[in-house]
């Protein structure tokens, strides 16, 4: 079955399913209709000879439990642009991201982000270790090591959901290769290296496999850095700079219908600017161990798994930072853990129907502490500041899922999931019992009040899907999805001015506060998706997915406290319950152009994303929605090469958060070039990103507080500035 709850971005939008756009996303799209059909009437539509359009990228749609591996020859031109896993997702409809370090993006689906996704790096679920939430869960893979992507949007199946309002993100590496049988032992790998020019970015990728028929051993390596990057106008955007290398050994064992996968690693960050915090990432280490059962039985397939991640993180003024007026050192380390495992059934119980049984269980643990910096009496010593003093975050959750086909036209999945969550953390302090800057009063408030807390949240999906004929499938649902707070919002104790502005996972450059009586945050969501199409898919597809989200006990903020310095003024705001709602359509699709020998296969794909969502309450739009978006892609493919343009347009940004002073941004257009070549073993990609060098600033990118502080926190502080041109290049080579 086919759930199209399941987005995948290989898709392009059709003319005229744009009437609320603006002129220029509109224009764009009528000006490439015309060229569209005028090349179809030219061109056989089914030459003899012709080579079947190839599936393109990332995910497709299976049963809600499958995933699809990915093209790799689609993904290779992406990765020569990026060495952020995050920025895979950009062409799938509704996704968005929140600008953070180079390598640490947040992903966002149909306006929920960061904790309010659910993200699975090969079914390990992590936590940001970091009041900033400078490593989530995508920081930890490398995009040469992903091979498959699946973005389940608001109403995931509850198998694959949980603790989350938003959808699911599920990111795997390569699956462990076997030698065929009778064939001895499997040896093989892959080498790669890559240079982007705008950052000075470089870094390479290896990885080797060596096998029999039943057991399988890969060692995979990855480093990627770079330094500040320049925007449109030649300026350096300071702290955008970043290094990170990732290592993973992965062992398999396969028999009988069963495997055991495991997979231990370590990444490595030494150094990551965020040009949109006050503070900068000055190490990450983390390790992780993640052991995976599956197994084929008479009644089934079980599937099973136990995982722990280990990380150590360090925060600090980076380098660029440094060199600002008024500079200061405020180290901060986190220590943070997460265990877990995931047990799940697929039982087929009669012809047509399957039940998916299942219980998880994650739990994260955080220490949070800023040591003291000497001479600084009593506002950051002599004592050391305790964030989140043995914090602990645990969810157990149980599912059941029932999938069953009516008939050939119709299909329903309902799913019910409780979830068991509790949060506790110890007694804190301040950096001083001076009652100046306050942590005296803070504290001592907050320790004299207990700490445990335990949600009880249910989730609950029903889809149906109806497929009256081959050219058409319609599919409605609703969901309900529950989030607890994490450990920030019901923990972070402190209203000192300085403290709290380290609380503050939104690039904003406001000053956040958390709150012991939040309450799980709620979802109800409505979401339809008519996709039209050929009947083999092949030729063309139009999809569009309107969908409508109340979400009950939203996790906002209060305005607290407001400070004004120089230009500049900024709020300070405690995590609070607000309703909100959201609501916003998604649009996809593609169409086959031209197919014949002599220039290939050529199709046009495009997306198309609108949100709009605000506080129930005030009718204050919510923080970091994506102006109306769309992104056209023109592919080539013939003997060998992959030739793409792109065009990506965003409108300006008008809907902004005014409790958090959220910059408005201009609309702007971008144009892409890339080009791979496969020959033998060997593969090369070209590019050119954002063509005519174009300055724009990022909607989702957060405000510049580097510009901020070279002004000495006297300036106007305002967006950051996008990236601007960059030549890219990849080379590939398989052994
Ligand atoms: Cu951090």
């Amino acid at each position: 079955m086919t759930f199209s709850s399941i987005r995948s971005p290989n898709d392009a939008i059709v003319s005229g399913v744009v009437s609320p756009a603006r002129t220029a996303i509109l224009a764009a799209v009528l000006a490439l209709a015309p060229f569209a059909r005028a090349d179809n009437t030219n061109k056989p539509t089914s030459a003899p000879d012709a080579e079947p359009v190839p599936l393109s990228p990332l995910v497709v749609s299976a049963t809600p439990t499958t995933e699809t591996h990915l093209a790799e020859a689609d993904l290779a031109s992406l990765r020569s642009s990026t060495s952020d896993t995050a920025s895979l997702l950009q062409d799938i409809p509704g996704v968005s991201l929140y600008g953070a370090g180079g390598v640490s993006s947040l992903p966002a689906i149909d306006g929920l982000a960061d904790d309010r996704v659910r993200i699975l790096v090969d079914g390990l679920q992590s936590t940001p270790a970091c009041a900033n939430h400078m490593n989530p869960p995508l920081s930890y893979i490398d995009p040469t090591s992903v091979r498959s992507v699946a973005v389940f949007a608001g109403i995931a199946p509850v198998s694959v959901g949980g603790d989350s309002i938003g959808g699911t993100i599920q990111i795997d590496s390569a699956p462990p290769e076997f030698a065929p049988a009778g064939q001895g032992t499997l040896i093989k790998g892959q080498a790669g290296g890559f240079y982007r020019s705008n950052g000075n970015a470089k870094g390479g990728n290896i990885a080797a496999t060596i096998a029999d028929q039943n057991l399988s051993v890969t060692y995979s390596g990855s480093t990627a850095e770079s330094g500040d990057y320049k925007d449109g106008h030649g300026n350096t955007v300071t702290s955008t700079y970043y290094k990170s290398s990732n290592q993973a050994l992965t062992f398999a064992v396969e028999g009988n219908g069963n495997e055991i996968v495991v997979r231990v690693g370590h990444q490595s960050i030494p150094r990551q600017g965020f040009a949109n915090e006050q503070m900068d990432m000055v190490s990450n280490q983390a390790t992780f161990l993640n052991i995976d059962y599956a197994g084929t039985f008479d009644w089934g397939t079980l599937d099973g798994r136990a995982y722990r991640q280990d990380t150590r993180h360090e925060m600090n003024l980076g380098a660029d930072k440094l060199t600002f007026p008024m500079p200061m050192i405020m180290p901060m380390d986190t220590c943070g853990r997460d265990t877990g495992y995931s047990l799940k059934a697929e039982i087929p119980v009669a012809r047509e129907e399957t039940l998916r049984l299942g219980s998880e269980f994650h739990r994260f643990t955080l220490n949070d502490w800023w040591p003291p910096v000497p001479g600084t009496d009593p506002w950051m010593a002599p004592d050391t500041f305790q964030s989140i003093n043995n914090g602990r975050r645990a969810v157990l959750s149980v599912f059941a899922e029932w999938e069953s086909k009516w008939s050939q036209q119709v299909t329903t999945l309902l799913g019910v999931r409780n979830e068991t969550v509790q949060t506790d953390t110890g007694n804190v302090q301040g950096y001083s019992t001076d009652p100046t800057p306050g942590y005296f009063a803070d504290a001592t408030a907050f320790n004299a009040r207990g700490h445990a807390r335990h949600d009880n949240n249910w989730d609950l999906t029903a889809l149906a899907r109806f497929e009256p004929d081959s050219k058409s499938t319609y599919e409605f649902g609703y969901a309900r999805k529950a989030r607890s707070p994490n450990l920030y919002e019901r923990y972070a104790w402190s209203t000192n001015w300085m403290a709290s502005g380290m609380i503050n996972w939104f690039g904003d450059g406001n000053y956040y506060v958390g709150n012991l009586d939040l309450k799980p945050e709620s979802a109800h969501t409505l979401s339809a998706t008519a996709d039209w199409h050929d009947s083999a898919r092949q030729r063309w597809e139009l999809k569009a997915t309107p969908y409508y989200t109340y979400v009950q006990d939203y996790i906002g903020v209060n305005v607290i406290g407001t400070s004004t310095y120089g230009e500049s003024t900024f709020n300070q705001l405690q995590f609070a319950n607000h309703s909100a709602e959201l609501y916003g359509l998604d649009v996809s699709g593609f169409v086959g152009l031209w197919d014949n020998n002599s220039s290939g296969t050529g199709r046009l794909k495009g997306t198309l994303g609108y949100v709009h969502g605000k506080s129930v309450a005030t009718g204050d739009s919510l923080y970091h929605l994506m102006p109306l978006n769309a992104r056209l892609v023109l592919e080539q493919k013939v003997s060998g090469w992959t030739n793409a343009i792109e065009w990506q347009l965003v409108d300006r940004k008008s809907q902004v958060d005014p409790l958090r002073y959220e910059p408005k941004t201009g609309g702007y257009g971008l144009v892409n070039l890339r080009t791979g070549y496969e020959w033998k073993s060997a593969r090369v990609d070209l590019g050119v990103t954002n063509l005519f060098n174009r300055f724009y600033y990022l909607p989702l990118g957060g405000v510049n507080f580097d510009d901020y502080l070279a002004s000495g926190w006297m300036g106007k502080i305002g967006p950051l500035a996008g990236p601007g041109r960059s030549l890219d290049a990849r080379v590939t080579v398989k052994f």
